[in-house]
């Protein structure tokens, strides 16, 4: 469970950093699992490298890919269950509310020596809700430390509303540098949490050690999408709590079913 500090907290900057939700033997399976999704993606010639488009890569001259995959519950009964893990879900409903609903899930390793940055951008650009309810939760396996390209924040800027974006969905790295945001330094074991409206992205892994991270995205279920957009594997997974509208409104529906939803669409 969260202290009142670390809600509040959340509430003011948009992100925290908390421990104690995994024991180390659940981190030793997770991580474990983790590799093992890696190793058959990579066996059966999936294409796992990512990085992100655009000018603003001209700044990281010698940086690698990413080593990415979605949906790990559809690969591995361990990450299945991370999605229902009683602490996890309570952390996550201490700062969303009751009911929790899996949006999706994506790993990404950043190896050592120049594995890849993110421009800082707002997650809302690729997954727009209604009523702004989305979060990211970071799980990581790893220590992630500044020289580890630990993922950065600028606090307080989920209240700026949608901001525009610039090239590639980002925003623009002259007026949203990277560097000037705070970094949100974490251990292996601790879970980052983060609005989707929260600006943040991530610097190049400079260090000699692999950066591993789990990212969960949730939603609560009464926030309808605005776009039929990024549906994923088991998108809709209730994690906790109860879905109070039933279909209506969530991925599964179809537009016209959440058409019926009143939704307040973004300028
Ligand atoms: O893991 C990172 O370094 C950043 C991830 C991120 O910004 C995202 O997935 O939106």
């Amino acid at each position: 469970m969260l202290t009142t500090e670390q809600i509040q907290f959340y509430e003011k900057n948009g992100y925290l950093v908390a421990g104690d939700i995994f024991t180390p033997d659940e981190l030793n399976r997770m991580e474990a699992a983790y590799d093992d999704i890696l190793k058959l993606r990579q066996s059966k010639g999936a294409d796992v490298g990512a990085l992100w488009g655009g000018n603003w890569q001209k700044k990281y001259p010698e940086q690698k890919k990413l080593l990415h995959t979605h949906d790990l519950q559809a690969y591995s009964a361990e990450w299945s269950r991370v999605l229902l893990h009683d602490r996890f879900t309570e952390s996550i409903a201490d700062l969303m509310g009751p009911n929790v609903q899996l949006h999706h899930t994506k790993m990404f390793l950043k190896p050592p020596r120049f594995g890849g940055a993110f421009p800082m951008h707002q997650d809302y650009h690729y997954f727009p809700h209604a009523k702004d309810s989305m979060m990211a939760v970071v799980i990581h396996l790893s220590d992630s430390t500044e020289e580890m390209g630990c993922v950065r924040v600028v606090p307080g800027s989920h209240k700026l509303g949608v901001l525009e974006t610039f090239e590639a969905k980002y925003l623009n790295p002259e007026e949203y540098p990277a560097e000037e945001a705070t970094p949100a330094v974490a251990r292996r074991g601790d879970v980052l949490f983060f609005s989707y409206l929260t600006i943040h992205g991530s610097g190049m892994n400079t260090s000699d050690t692999i950066r591993k991270t789990v990212l969960v995205q949730v939603r609560d279920p009464a926030d309808p999408p605005l776009q039929d957009v990024h549906r994923s594997h088991s998108q809709g997974l209730m994690m906790r709590g109860i879905h109070p509208l039933g279909n209506e409104g969530t991925a599964e529906a179809t537009l016209e079913d959440r058409k019926r939803v009143e939704v307040k669409p973004k300028g």
